[in-house]
């Protein structure tokens, strides 16, 4: 902890570190208690980036353990499960993926098979900027490196749908925004056999519903195939190019270039792919007309009308041209976003129909998004709005504690208590 805290910072990131404390499993961090008691994959690297902060040892061995269910051809699954659990601990666990049937699911770790946002390098570079020793980290980084390298080649090759640069999401799942407006559209068109799926069994604490019939469908759909590259890509029918999805990649190939430096080997490759991603965004995502960035459905190939949080992803690029920054700022500002919420970003335009205040991904706010949106505007240079951001996470967890999500305008916690990713990133923020 640093000591130009104020007092009242302080009690907050000590509360923060006993959240994680209390998370801790001995090799990893619950998402939330009871909840997510399993290692989720993109809340493992805001976790990791919090403990870097508090439990330097425990922030690598996060990760560690959640590469320890990497796939043998790189697919970072986005739930590593604790088998110690009892099997009705989350629905779906690991008999929804029969991951220990497949011969590229690592041997004695029951894991999903699906991905989430690959953040991972980012996370791993930030852990190397704030290491006191740095030796000790470089060695660190040295033994993640391979494992990321895999992880994008992976994504490159089997998940570059259209070779188009840009990676697919085959499940909301793998946003990492599950229920997210933006979705809606795509969902609607599946046409689900009528007694082809098991109903979700969710504790009726966890967001359920008709979605997560549909949820369960789809990633059966892709378990039954296989799991195959092949048919993800020419028969699936679940597929978008999402910007936050590939602003993460795209953020993550630019670390992963400088960590290949840090360890000595070929950055190229990856500032390579990084470059290639820059352009496929703004080619592929970008709408001129509405100044914002949508996702693309592959399927009909057509950009998703919604706008949801998802489109200030693109300010995590360090490359984005200045005009096309500078509007996604002005969208931020608006009435549509910050400008109306007392404690942005709102996960969804205010404005769109679809938005609900207290809806799953629809419309509140989370720390995560939060984050990912403070960290790209910071990079660009815009640091009243980055300020902002800061400002209106701190009063949330101030105000409501280490909640899941939290009602754009008043401020009201939602969903779990001791969410781990809140807290961590409260961590990262006080640095
Ligand atoms: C499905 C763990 C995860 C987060 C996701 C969030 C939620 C799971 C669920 O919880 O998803 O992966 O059961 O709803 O949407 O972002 O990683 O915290």
């Amino acid at each position: 902890m640093t000591s130009r805290l104020t007092g009242d910072e302080t009690a907050l990131w000590k509360a923060a570190a006993r959240v994680l404390d209390a998370n801790w499993t001995g090799t990893a961090t619950a998402a939330s208690p009871g909840l997510y008691p399993h290692q989720w994959s993109w809340d493992s690297a805001f976790i990791s980036m919090g403990l870097a902060r508090h439990r330097r040892d425990r922030a690598e061995a996060e990760l560690l353990s959640l590469f320890r269910g990497q796939w043998a051809d790189g697919m970072l699954p986005h739930i590593v499960f604790d088998t110690s659990l009892a099997r009705h601990a989350y629905f779906p666990g690991p008999e929804l993926w029969r991951s220990e049937r497949h011969r590229d699911a690592p041997h004695g770790v029951h894991t999903s098979g699906l991905t989430q946002p690959p953040l991972h390098a980012l996370t791993a570079l930030r852990l190397h900027e704030c290491a006191a020793d740095l030796e000790s980290s470089r060695a660190f980084l040295a033994r993640l490196h391979p494992m990321l390298t895999a992880q994008h080649r992976y994504l490159a090759r089997a998940r570059d749908l259209d070779s188009s640069g840009l990676i697919a999401i085959c499940h909301p799942w793998e946003s990492g925004l599950d229920n997210s407006p933006a979705w809606d559209r795509p969902l609607g068109a599946l046409r689900l056999p009528p007694t082809a799926y098991a109903p979700a069994q969710r504790a009726h604490t966890l967001p359920t519903g008709e979605d997560y019939d549909r949820y369960v469908w789809l990633a059966a759909l892709v378990r039954d195939a296989g799991y195959r590259p092949g048919y993800l890509r020419d028969a699936h029918p679940f597929a978008v190019e999402d910007p936050l999805v590939n602003a993460t990649y795209l953020a993550s190939a630019h670390a992963l270039a400088e960590i290949s430096e840090i360890v000595g080997a070929d950055p190229v490759p990856h500032r390579e792919r990084a470059q290639r991603i820059h352009q496929a965004l703004l080619d592929r995502l970008w709408d001129a007309e509405t100044g914002c960035f949508r996702a693309r459905d592959l399927r009909d190939d057509r950009l998703l009308p919604v706008v949801t949080v998802g489109a200030f992803g693109p300010l995590l690029d360090p490359e984005l041209p200045a005009p096309v920054a500078r509007n996604l700022v002005d969208l931020l500002l608006s009435a549509r976003f910050a400008g109306a919420a007392g404690y942005p970003v709102p996960t969804c335009d205010i404005q769109a129909p679809a938005f609900d205040r207290g809806g799953y991904w629809r419309g509140p706010t989370w720390i995560s998004t939060n984050w990912l949106v403070w960290y790209g505007a910071l990079g660009h240079g815009f640091p009243v709005v980055a300020d902002l951001l800061y400002g209106a996470t701190m009063r949330l967890v101030r105000q409501s504690g280490f909640r899941e999500f939290f009602d754009p305008f008043d401020g009201t916690g939602r969903g779990s208590h001791d969410y781990a990713w809140t807290a961590a990133l409260v961590l990262d923020l006080l640095g």
